[in-house]
């Protein structure tokens, strides 16, 4: 019988839990980010669901693992793990990986001040302030984003007839504006957008079956995530959300992938410029300051290059164990 002890630090971007795994990390097969996911995946995904996943987990947990580069010239590469499985990249887990990578001395910028990262939706540039040891914000300048799809529909159980776009920001986002049976973020509880949410994924995924496919990485596909739009809370910001990912959760942050995902649908609809602020406040409030640097074509599409800013504090060293004795080895969820 073996215990594993996984060496972590705990911090939280914006709200949504970052969990960065600091030992025990498997020697994974691959020369890119996306291989070694796929190797993760297939050989190692039990890491993931034991720290993810209840009791040693909750439902929103989400963080990730650093490894060196595979192209020299880069700071680092990161790993994603959620509850909703490996991402091919998360925004929020950026932030908070980078800050608790500077703050705790894991990483030696090549450059003061900014890092190159690979992650297995491609390479993010990524740019920090700091004061004394603090890191203030961090700045993701994200994979190319698009709009996937326009004026798609699935009939919700729960809400009837419900029109959404596809758009990819790192992972693809069904976006669900305000219409006649969704009126408002704040006319729905928290749990009953995520029970309708996985009926309208899952609905999704079977009427549009292979629809939604990147054309760079094939094992980037199908709708994952859940984005509702809604009146802000601050009129300083521009729009607000509620994320749902994996099973159970509503992200707390405003979402990074979803952001881009949001405004690589305004954009194409003339409704957001290049180089305007583009404030997005999540379920919770928590803002990321956002911007699209430029546009861009992804093979057959017209995109952008987004950019996030927030920001993470760390909030505890936890070290964790996983005892191969234990019933609940691989962890659960209860749904
Ligand atoms: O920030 O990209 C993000 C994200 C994805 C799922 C939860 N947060």
């Amino acid at each position: 019988m073996t215990k594993h002890i996984f060496d972590c630090i705990d911090a939280h971007t914006c709200g949504n839990p970052v969990r960065l795994i600091l030992s025990q990390k498997p020697d994974l097969a691959g020369s890119s980010m996306s291989q070694k996911r796929s190797d993760f995946i297939k050989n190692f995904d039990w890491i993931r669901k034991s720290l993810m996943f209840e009791p040693r987990g909750h439902d929103i947990m989400s963080g990730g693992m650093i490894f060196p580069p595979n192209d020299p010239n880069n700071d680092f590469s990161i790993l994603f793990l959620e509850t909703s499985g490996c991402l091919p990249m998360c925004g929020h887990g950026t932030i908070g990986i980078v800050t608790i990578a500077l703050e705790e001395n894991l990483v030696k910028p090549k450059v003061e001040g900014i890092l190159n990262i690979e992650v297995p939706a491609g390479n993010i540039i990524v740019k920090y302030e700091k004061k004394g040891n603090k890191v203030l914000w961090v700045e993701i300048v994200n994979v190319d984003s698009y709009l996937a799809a326009k004026n798609l529909f699935v009939i919700s159980k729960d809400l009837g007839k419900i029109n959404f776009d596809v758009s990819y920001g790192g992972n693809f986002y069904a976006i669900i504006d305000k219409q006649e049976n969704y009126t408002d973020l704040n006319d729905y509880k928290a749990e009953q957008l995520i029970s309708y949410s996985r009926e309208i994924r899952q609905k999704i995924n079977k009427k549009y079956v292979d629809k939604f496919i990147h054309p760079f990485d094939s094992s980037i596909k199908d709708v994952s995530h859940i984005l509702w739009v809604g009146e802000v809370i601050d009129e300083a910001s521009s729009s607000r959300n509620a994320v749902f990912y994996g099973d159970k959760a509503i992200d707390r942050s405003p979402c990074g992938t979803g952001s881009s995902a949001r405004m690589a649908q305004l954009f194409s609809e003339n409704k957001l410029e290049v180089g305007e602020t583009f404030i997005h406040e999540s379920y919770i409030g928590s803002k990321f300051i956002c911007r699209v640097e430029k546009s861009t074509k992804i093979k057959d599409f017209s995109g952008i290059t987004p950019v996030i800013r927030g920001w993470a504090r760390i909030h505890g060293y936890n070290k964790i164990i996983v005892d191969d004795d234990d019933p609940f080895f691989g962890g659960f969820q209860v749904i």
